[in-house]
């Protein structure tokens, strides 16, 4: 089946009561039993609930995965990914990655005696070179936020398949319309569904995908036991997003396409992140991976002054300046300040995340009129 088909179907069966052809918003906490432990295959719903189940088999089925476990939110999924490790364990992760990932590995999993080594991805070379008999987890975030780096997740997953060694990759950026790390040999995908997942920016919510049945049995001992999971009522609006998925992301990609091409040719922009552009230092890898480049990008002002970053944030009216990503509007933010505030300056300058970087998710509204507002306040 292809991805439009999947985005439509994939997971959702009429509701077998009442033949409703949307799955109901299960709004209950707990299931009758005719006696102990019989019952429907719902007991409590932390465990397991209707409308979260169908959710979770539409985003397996959207990664071409077996298994799709929820979260309240991407921060918890990745945190249940790390509770797989022990004491002692290694993480390999990428060095530009969202702000709340290098807090929580760093200030959360690093006192309980993980430890996590952050290196370039971009050549692959540097994760081999990092890998130890202690590495257990590899965490790969591509494109990466905000800086839109490509990983190369095929030639990665050739230094970890068939080795003691999770390949995990964060495809929030991409989401499954754009890129299926599972094809190209990851082990689990994780997924900020609060952004191109949702789509519309009401929902807060993290996923999971997996192949293997035992991690699948493991991870959902993690998520039942520690209890991140979302509510029915997040879960059905998250399945009415993923229906116009692949519509949104193809135009989030063709307006993506247009503001990176405009600002590249800005005499007052200095660097353009789009892995669309030609120049992109990872092109070919991106265009290996992805099936298009999104709407994810972010650029500098030339000489790189706080200021001029400020005054074109506040000057624009169409782009809104908030945190997150991926809705259907078109959201621009300042990571120095806002998602990538927890990371120490010296180490987000290493990476890219200069004064003046501003980040913009480019939404579905008409490319021209977002282009005469960046014009306008770069103006
Ligand atoms: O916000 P939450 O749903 O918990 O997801 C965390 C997360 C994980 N991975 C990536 C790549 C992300 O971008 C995020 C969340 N990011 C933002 C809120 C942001 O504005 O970048």
């Amino acid at each position: 089946m292809k991805f439009p088909t999947k985005a439509v179907h994939a997971g959702v069966e009429p509701d077998p009561s009442t033949g409703a052809i949307m799955t109901p918003i299960f709004q209950t906490s707990t299931y009758v039993q005719a006696a102990p432990g019989v019952h429907k295959g719902y007991e409590y719903s932390r465990t397991h609930n209707p409308t979260r189940s169908a959710l979770q088999n539409a985003l397996a089925a959207l990664e071409n995965g077996k298994h799709g476990l929820c979260f309240a939110s991407g921060m918890a999924s990745i945190d249940a990914v790390v509770k797989l490790l022990k004491p002692g364990d290694e993480v390999v992760s990428t060095n530009d990655l969202y702000g709340g990932t290098y807090r929580l590995f760093t200030k959360i999993f690093e006192p309980f005696g993980i430890k996590f080594n952050f290196v370039d991805m971009g050549d692959p070379a540097n994760v081999a070179a990092a890998i130890t008999p202690k590495t257990k987890l590899v965490w790969v975030e591509t494109p990466t936020n905000p800086t839109l780096r490509i990983i190369d997740i095929a030639a990665i997953a050739k230094l970890t398949n068939g080795k003691d060694i999770l390949l995990a990759v964060d495809n929030t950026f991409a989401s499954p319309a754009l890129q299926n790390p599972m094809d190209l040999g990851a082990d689990i995908v994780m997924h900020s569904v609060t952004k191109f997942l949702g789509g519309h920016s009401d929902v807060v919510m993290g996923a999971l995908v997996v192949n293997d049945d035992e991690l699948a049995e493991r991870l959902a001992f993690i998520q039942n036991s520690c209890g991140g999971t979302p509510g029915p009522q997040d879960c059905f609006l998250v399945l009415r997003g993923l229906k116009t998925l692949h519509l949104r992301m193809e135009r989030h990609s063709s307006n993506g396409r247009a503001v990176a091409e405009w600002l590249a040719q800005h005499p007052k922009v200095g660097q353009v992140y789009w892995p669309g552009l030609k120049d992109h230092g990872n092109h070919e890898v991106a265009k290996r991976q992805m099936s298009d480049f999104g709407g994810m990008m972010s650029f500098t002002i030339n000489g790189d002054k706080l200021e001029d970053a400020t005054k074109f944030l506040s000057s624009c009216k169409l782009f809104t300046l908030a945190e997150s990503l991926g809705g259907v509007e078109s959201l621009m933010g300042h990571p120095a300040s806002m998602t990538h505030a927890s990371i120490p300056r010296e180490v987000r300058l290493k990476s890219g995340v200069t004064d003046s970087l501003i980040r913009l998710s480019v939404g579905i509204e008409d490319a021209g009129d977002l282009i005469d507002d960046l014009k306008q306040a770069l103006g």
